[in-house]
């Protein structure tokens, strides 16, 4: 967003800053440090460390640095439909591999053959070794011979989803069910993790987004996709406030490169 920029270059007068503000997902208690910093203020120099102080000061702030990927780790990557669960899933691949570990794909987004296809092509490109449903199979069975398939795979298991809506009943006891099934086959896995991916686009909708699949199971770690674009991205501010979920990844493009482990210093020096 770089609004300091646009500030004290006169782009915009401070009576619309408050919209500009709001329109980039920032909410008021937050706009509100923000208006009283720069009041009266004519110059960008140190006003930045000095919002950053005081952001900080305010949020309640969850960080991430217990995630450092171990082996023997599940990761189920559920969210709303079109929220990058998949692109994520390649990059996410990416970024394990360059950590030295061999994660293994469960496509169980069966409700469509093509998102499975798209994810089979991309496992093979990649190297890894993936397993798929059949065409509108039951999804938790999916994963549930997908685990006996890597049954002798120590490494990471990587389970693709389809797209859910969080107020759709069927869908998120559907979700419920994938998860029990890998609960009862925890002895296969240390850990088990939930990573739930949200459209960076759809700012402080996202509140009721992680709320509606939290009421179902327990989540994890975020993931903000398409932050490349810029809209709404003030909307994080409330989110790292407002949930005991750290956000983990920010996925900045299509490429599978564009993806980085979220980072708070720095999510504000490209907010401000
Ligand atoms: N610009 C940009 N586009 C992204 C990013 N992540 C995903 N996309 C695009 O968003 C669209 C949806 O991405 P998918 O990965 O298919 O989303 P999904 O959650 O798997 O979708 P469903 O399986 O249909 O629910 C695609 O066109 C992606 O290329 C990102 O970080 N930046
Ligand atoms: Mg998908």
């Amino acid at each position: 967003m770089f609004f300091l920029k646009k500030f004290f270059s006169k782009k915009f007068e401070a009576s619309e800053l408050e919209d500009i503000l709001y329109e980039n997902g920032v909410e008021p208690k937050f706009t509100d440090i923000i208006i009283e910093t720069l009041s009266g203020k004519s110059q960008e120099t140190d006003i930045k460390e000095t919002l950053k102080k005081k952001i900080k000061e305010k949020l309640n702030i969850q960080d991430n640095l217990d995630w450092d990927f171990n082996p023997s780790t599940l990761y189920l990557i559920i969210g709303n439909n079109g929220s990058g669960k998949t692109t994520f899933i390649g990059k996410f691949i990416n970024f394990l591999k360059e950590k030295g570990l061999a994660p293994s794909v469960i496509a169980a987004d069966t409700f469509r053959a093509a998102a499975m296809e798209q994810l089979e092509h991309f496992a093979n490109k990649m190297e890894v070794p993936f397993f798929k449903g059949a065409d509108k199979e039951d999804p938790a069975a999916v994963v549930y011979k997908g685990i006996l398939n890597f049954k002798d795979d120590t490494s990471v298991i990587i389970v693709d989803t389809s797209g859910r809506q969080h107020n759709n009943k069927n869908l998120m006891d559907e979700l419920k069910k994938i998860l029990n099934i890998i609960i009862k086959n925890q002895n296969q896995f240390l850990n088990i993790k939930t990573l739930l991916t949200l459209d960076a686009n759809i700012g402080l909708a996202s509140k009721q987004i992680i709320e509606g699949f939290q009421n179902y199971i327990p989540i994890d770690g975020l993931v903000i996709n398409k932050v490349d674009s810029n809209a709404k991205y003030g909307a994080l501010l409330t989110i790292i406030n407002d949930f005991e979920i750290p956000i983990i990844f920010e996925g900045y493009g299509e490429d599978i490169k564009e993806l980085r482990m979220f980072e708070f210093e720095k999510y504000l020096d490209r907010l401000l």
